[in-house]
């Protein structure tokens, strides 16, 4: 799972992607600040089952994550993040830093756009007053759709050359395979676009066309709707939903998550990431105290969180239609092998079986596979049976029968 962080320069990019990572990079206050890609692994947040299981509960034991984390019985499992540089429009002529650097998202399964909701940056991230946000949604939109639109207007000689011998259907699935395409969408959208399988027949607004359709399948974007401590946002943000009604818009404030995961590293408050509240648990001084006072008048107690982690699930649960599973050995002690508590946990795609599962967890476990327990109820499940979100497998394989 790889999610991209994009939007326009001085957005908030870095510091959503630092407040989801801890990751030291650089955050500031004047456009491309970021140059190279910054990755990292960020977090969803679900329900561990440790809290299940009476045997665990009674005996005051907890899971123990191999991979992400868990605080109180709300687990964290990790996800990739990449934040890139800032895209302007006209981004796809060279202007900005271009759009080369997109090409790190190739892989991306999904793309945040974070939009500074308070107005306060123009479209080339500098400082300014109300600045018409829904500009940003559009422009986005229309610069990937141009880097998609590049990668093919680029290759279209080649893809017209292959197109003769093959399909172009299938050269187009070749040439887009690193977008993660597969080649029945390609025919879907050739057909309801009603184009040739001969390319040389295709006019450039066809293209441009088809990789629209294209950018909404393999780069679905949603908003994170940033700076949403500041004052001028609220307007914004509505202004936003009634414009873009199609369009998940999430309100946030990256700079108040940050402020809040680096204090509780600091262990000066109690704050799990996603709450849309934080105890105090340290010695504060004035300045700190006054800046969370803040947060939670302007951002927890507005919009129930700080929104981030509601970006992040919303992305992995609600639009990829992701589920989260976990793996086992032992049945009746939920361990693995070396005896410790859940320790894994496995984003899968929604309809996914058991034996997707075995072989997401090793090939080997694939081909051996015999059959499963479902650990809650202790039946005994088949290679075809669908997973649910938040079940405990244990995986029986012909070595270990
Ligand atoms: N008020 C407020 N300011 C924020 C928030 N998030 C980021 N900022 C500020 O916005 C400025 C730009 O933040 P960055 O994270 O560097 O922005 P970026 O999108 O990565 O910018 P580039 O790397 O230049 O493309 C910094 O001064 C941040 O402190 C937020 O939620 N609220
Ligand atoms: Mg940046």
């Amino acid at each position: 799972m790889l999610i991209g962080l994009v939007g326009k320069p001085n957005a908030g990019k870095s510091t959503f992607f630092k407040a989801c990572t801890l990751a030291k990079v650089e955050i500031a206050n004047y456009p491309f600040t970021t140059i190279k890609a910054n990755e990292g692994v960020g977090f969803v947040r679900v329900k561990c089952p440790e809290k299940e299981f009476k045997e665990l509960s009674e005996k005051g034991k907890v899971c123990q994550p191999q991979h992400g984390f868990c605080i109180k019985g709300e687990r964290f499992v990790p996800i990739k993040l990449i934040d890139v540089a800032g895209l302007v429009p006209e981004a796809h002529k060279g202007k900005g830093r271009g759009n080369e650097f997109l090409n790190d998202l190739r892989e991306a399964d999904l793309l945040i756009h974070v939009l500074d909701a308070s107005g306060r940056t123009d479209a080339q991230g500098n400082a300014t007053e109300n600045y018409p946000v829904e500009e940003d949604v559009k422009f986005l939109i229309n610069e990937i759709d141009m880097w998609i639109y590049g990668i093919l207007e680029r290759n279209w000689q080649s893809l017209v050359r292959k197109s003769k011998s093959s399909k172009l259907s299938t050269a187009l699935a070749e040439q887009l395979s690193g977008l993660k395409i597969k080649e029945d969408y390609i025919k879907d959208i050739m057909k309801k676009l009603e184009l040739s399988e001969r390319g040389d027949a295709w006019k450039d607004a066809h293209i441009l066309e088809f990789a629209r359709e294209i950018r909404k399948i393999s780069k679905p974007i949603i908003i994170a709707a940033n700076k949403a401590d500041r004052k001028e946002a609220r307007n914004n943000i509505e202004k936003l939903k009634k414009e873009f009604p199609e369009t998940l818009i999430i309100p946030c404030s990256a700079e108040s998550e940050l402020a809040l995961r680096e204090a509780s590293k600091e262990k000066l408050v109690d704050y799990i990431p996603g709450n849309k509240n934080f105890e105090i648990s340290g010695e504060l001084n004035e300045q700190q105290k006054h800046a969370l006072e803040i947060i939670k008048k302007d951002v927890l107690e507005v919009y129930g969180s700080t929104g981030i982690q509601r970006v992040l699930n919303e992305a992995v649960f609600n639009f990829l239609k992701y589920i989260v599973v976990f793996p086992v050995e032992n049945e009746h002690h939920f361990t693995d092998k070396q005896g410790r508590i859940l320790p894994d946990a496995y984003l899968l795609p929604q309809g996914s079986n058991a034996l997707d599962l075995a072989y997401a967890i090793h090939t080997d476990i694939g081909n051996s596979f015999v059959s499963a327990i479902d650990v809650k109820t202790g039946k005994k499940i088949g290679k075809d049976s669908l997973l649910e979100d938040g079940d405990v497998i244990k995986i029986l394989t012909s070595s270990r029968k």
